[in-house]
Order: structure tokens, then sequence, then C-alpha cells
């Protein structure tokens, strides 16, 4: 019946599944626009968006989708726009512009400032500041919220009889409008913690009540790293849980999980580990309270994605039920298959975003766009990295690292960047790469020894791909600084050595990396009890903490790890 269903705008970019799982998840159906007369006879509209404001406009401007949703919208029909669903209402976009927007709103859509020590994109939780009545923000309270976004809509006196929230970051933004019945939000509700934060009231004439669970409201003690910033100033600090899947011998997807990437048991020699079910393990971390899943094909630099059906497969049903943000690894570049038929890696990032991610993770493929990059020190405009983040932003683009320390005896030898450790590991690199790292061969080897020494470490590291089997003539610090450059909006900064050891993160790499850019760091590898999140949050510039083996063989739940944050006065998301 008529009452029941949600008219959807998909204009074909961006994660729409996610907000299809959640509005499917309250028991509504689901009519999408085909046409602009779709837009002109719905009862409720939502119009979601992840993605870049320039390709949206084109699309809403060349079917006619603009002019009927401004009329929808002028009419005071019941209306709920998400992210660029917001930001699209706005007279222009500074993103890749200016660029016109549909104009119902006064006001320009402009960059984050990062002069102010604040990390853009702007990624994670936040709280909002509430400003007027507005039924779609009912019972929020100081609940945090999740946003993802690098451009943002300023509060003017033009617009401010439309701003039902605000929120700050660096700069005080537009977090959400109300006017009669048409709101519009900058975070996301489908993404921010699940059915509680997203229900619709069938009795509401729009049926768009987004109802806010009262939760348990957080109010920590600002100390240490946000001691001297405002509450509502700061975006909480977050705790991902990461799946590594692959195949096992037996051909089903398994979560598992190596040292140092090695996956293999070391009791029956050739047996790929197996932690359990990824869409099940995903779904007991998001219960648990994780920030963040991300899920990483550690075979995907062998394998073509997109032929890869139970991956994807993964990816729909985990995202059925988990109404936090997915992130998704393994296999993201241009591919030629057995056919001869060429996918640009945009094709290939965008059925991972069909299919429930909300953000994608390019490892091999973003260490070969940065040395042509710092070879040629052009833009082509054709690198992954670059091709993904024009279409769906920045913010939809995390570059995985794995770096590898090496040894030097005097970092003047080498021309990447290293540091001195704070607390020396090994001294024999030759000895550590023989031993831990089986596809990398001596002559390869004496090769990176003699020509790679990139790096961060006491000296200095190195990169490599394809899940550890080759070294790259690169260091940590100058992949970070490249891929920044080339449009990257997050770093999942990895460590080899740290990795499984349980020992705690690798501090003087995350340290390094992430004063060294200005997009959001995730710290990875290495975590053996909560204090090593405290430790990593507290003496680095890290944006999230992720870990895997302590959650997969359950020694330390996601909620200890945040209680202990929580504790320690670090903000983080309850
Ligand atoms: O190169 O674009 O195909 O992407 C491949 C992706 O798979 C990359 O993100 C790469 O980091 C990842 N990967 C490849 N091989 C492995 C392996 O383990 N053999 N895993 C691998 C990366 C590291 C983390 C791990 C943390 C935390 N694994 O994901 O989860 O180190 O572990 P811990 O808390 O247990 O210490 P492409």
């Amino acid at each position: 019946m008529d009452f029941a269903v949600v008219t959807l705008l998909d204009y074909g970019a961006g994660n729409v599944r996610s907000v299809r799982n959640a509005i499917r998840h309250l028991g509504f159906q689901i009519k999408d626009v085909q046409t602009p007369k779709d837009i002109l006879n719905a009862r409720r509209l939502i119009f979601p968006g992840v993605g870049a404001f320039a390709p949206a406009m084109d699309v809403l401007n060349n079917t006619g989708m603009g002019e009927a949703l401004c009329s929808y919208i002028q009419n005071d029909r019941p209306f709920l726009g998400i992210c660029l669903g917001l930001q699209l209402l706005f007279e222009s976009s500074d993103e890749n512009g200016p660029v016109g927007g549909l104009g119902i709103i006064p006001g320009v859509v402009g960059r984050f400032d990062s002069s102010h020590g604040f990390r853009v994109p702007h990624i994670g939780w936040n709280a909002l500041q509430i400003t007027k009545d507005s039924e779609i923000l009912d019972d929020i309270g100081n609940r945090h919220v999740y946003f993802v976004h690098s451009y943002r809509a300023m509060p003017s006196n033009e617009n401010k009889e439309w701003i039902s929230s605000t929120c700050n970051y660096g700069d005080e933004f537009i977090a959400s409008v109300r006017r009669g019945n048409v709101h519009a939000v900058q975070f996301h509700p489908e993404k921010s913690g699940g059915k509680q934060c997203w229900s619709f009231s069938i009795e509401e004439v729009f049926a768009s009540k987004v109802i806010f669970d009262r939760g348990r409201l957080y109010r920590s003690v600002l100390k240490g790293r946000h001691r001297n910033l405002r509450r509502g100033d700061i975006a909480s600090l977050q705790v991902i849980a990461c799946l590594d899947v692959r195949a096992n011998d037996e051909g089903d997807l398994v979560v598992t999980k190596g040292d140092q990437y090695d996956v293999r048991e070391h009791a029956e020699q050739s047996k790929v580990r197996n932690l359990g079910k990824p869409v099940e393990l995903a779904g007991q971390y998001y219960n648990d309270g994780a920030d963040e899943v991300s899920f990483l094909n550690i075979t995907g630099f062998r394998d073509f994605p997109l032929g890869d059906v139970p991956m994807l497969q993964v990816l729909r049903c985990a995202s059925e039920n988990v109404f936090v943000p997915l992130t998704v690894g393994g296999g993201i570049r241009d591919f030629t298959d057995l056919n001869g038929r060429y996918y640009s890696s945009l094709e290939v990032a965008s059925e991972y975003f069909r299919s429930g991610a909300d953000k994608i993770s390019i490892g091999s493929d973003a260490v070969h766009a940065a040395e042509a990059y710092l070879k040629t020190k052009v833009k082509t405009g054709k690198s992954s990295i670059e091709q993904i983040s024009r279409v769906y932003g920045n913010q939809a683009v995390v570059v995985s690292i794995d770096p590898r320390r090496v040894y030097l005896n005097d970092p003047s030898d080498v021309e990447f960047k290293s540091i001195k450790l704070t607390s020396p590991g090994k001294q024999n690199f030759l000895v550590q790469m023989e031993k831990n790292m089986p596809g990398i061969n001596a002559r390869q080897t004496e090769f990176c020894h003699n020509h790679l020494h990139p790096g961060f470490s006491a000296d200095g590291g190195l990169l490599v791909i394809n899940g550890g089997r080759e070294g790259r003539p690169i260091g940590a610090y100058e992949l970070a600084k490249a891929v920044e450059e080339l449009g990257a909006g997050e770093i999942l900064l990895n460590c080899i050595d740290c990795d499984g050891q349980g020992k705690g993160f690798d501090i003087d790499l995350v340290k390094m990396i992430s004063d060294a850019v200005s997009i959001p760091v995730i710290a990875s590898s290495g975590a053996g009890v909560s204090e090593h999140f405290s430790d990593v949050f507290s003496k680095t510039n890290a944006s999230a903490a992720l870990a895997a083996g302590i959650f997969h063989r359950k020694e330390v739940p996601v909620q200890s790890v945040k209680e202990h944050l929580l504790k320690e006065g670090i903000e983080v998301r309850t």
C-alpha cells in the first residue's frame, strides 16, 4: 500500500544500498525514481548521496530530475536529503567548481579548512548542536552520528531560518536543515548505529520521523589529547574491526588472520587459518560497538574482484544488518578479463559500492600510482585513486599501506625518509626478510637491501604490494604524501612487522605518517590489549585504530576497548 512506500532518488553514484537496507529494515517498500514524474508523484521522497557534487548535478540537470526536485521541495512535499542530498540543495559548491546547485537554500558549499589542524575529510562520529525543533532530530540528545565528507555548508544570516542543527569540526557547519516537510541531514542516519537511529513512524504524515535512541549519554572528562578542545569540537576516535578474507583450501570464503602476513597454520603447515564466517563476524562486531567494519580481500591482487561472486555476496549480506560504515579492499585496479574485456578501476569500485561498501581501499595499485606520480609529478587523472575520488569523493577512497621495516646503519644512506626508532627492533634485515617473507627470494631481498631502503624506521622501511610478495622502491612516508596529493581521503596504515604480534601498534610509524598528512590515518597491526589503543591515540594523531586478531580470538571484545578508552578520557562513541 502506498502509505508504506518510500520513493528513492538514486542517481547511480554512491552507496545507496545501505540506505535501501535501512529503509527495508524498517518494513517499507521502495519505489525507485525512473523519471522526473516519479519525483512529482512521490508521497515521500528520500534523496541519499555519497559522491561528488558535479557529477550528481550533471545527472540531475541532464535528466530533468533537478527541475522536478525543485518543484517537489518548493511545494513543501515530504523530503529527506542525506549528505550530498543536503549539499545539492544549496546555491553552489566549490567541489571541483564552482558548480551550481539546486539553489533552494542560500549559501555555498565549501571545503573544510584543514589549517585549523582538523583532518579533511571529516570522517567519524560527532555530537550535534540542535538549534530548532525538528522531528527528525527528536531524542537525539548528545548521541554521536556518523559523518563522512570533505565539504560543508556554513550557517549565515541568509540560511539561518533553515538550520535545525550544527556541528563543530574546526568550523561550525550545518548538520541538518528543516523547513516544513523538507528535511536534510549532512550525517548518515543509515550508518549511525542501527534501527534505533533510523526509525520511521508510519503514523507521521511523512512517515520519516527519524528517531534516535536516547542511549546512554556520554560526557567525557576531556583530558589527554582532547584537553584543549570543547565538546562538540571533537570527532570521537574510532575503533575498527578488520576482517582479512580469502578462500581457504576447500574453496570457502573465510576470515583468516596472519602473523606478519603469513596466514597459514604453523601446526598444519599448509592450511589457511579459519577464524570464522565473514558475515557473522561483521554482524557480531557491529553489535559489539565497532565504529566501522573493514573487509580486506587479501588475495584480491591475483583474482578479478568482479568475478569474485562470494566476496560481493558477503558485502551484500553484511550491509543488510550492519549499520556502521563498511570498507572493502583487495584487487581494486584496472583489469582485462580472459575474454579481453577491459574494466577500469572505477568500474570495479562501483560494483563494490553497489554491493554495499561505503568506502573502498586500494593497496597495490596505489603504490604503482604513487611511483608514477613521484617520477613525473604529473597527475594524469587516470590512476584508480583519481578516477574513484572524482566520482565518489575523496572520502570514499582509502589507501591501505603495507610497510615493512628496513634497518639501516646510517639513515643518510637512503633517499627516503627514515626515523630513529624509540624502541629499536631486530637489526638484521636480511634474516628477517628471509624468515618471514617466503615470497621474497634472495635476489629480491638483496635488491631491496641495496636499492629500496624506503622508509620509516631506525632506519628505514620497505613498502610491499601483492600481500607482501613484492617489495617496491618507495617509502611509507613518500607513499602517504603522494596518495594524499592524488586524492586519497584516508590512510589505513598497516605494519608487517607488528601484524598479529599483539605487542602494540608501531607508534613511531603511526606518528610519522599521521604527522605528515592532513587526511585521517587509521593505525593498524599489533593490538594485543586495550592499553595499546589508548597508547596509539595519546602518542600519535591517528583518527582510528584497527584490530583483527584480538577480536577474532575473543581475547578483548570491542566494548572493553571502548570502556578502557572512556576511562582514559578519550572520546569514543558508545
Ligand atoms: O593490494 O589492493 O589487492 O589490497 C590487498 C589488501 O589486503 C591490502 O589492504 C593489504 O593490506 C591486505 N593484505 C594482503 N595480504 C595480507 C595478508 O595478511 N597476508 N592483510 C593482507 C593485511 C593487515 C591488516 C590486519 C592488521 C591487524 N592485513 O588487515 O588486519 O594488521 O591485525 P592484528 O590486529 O591481528 O595485528 P590490494
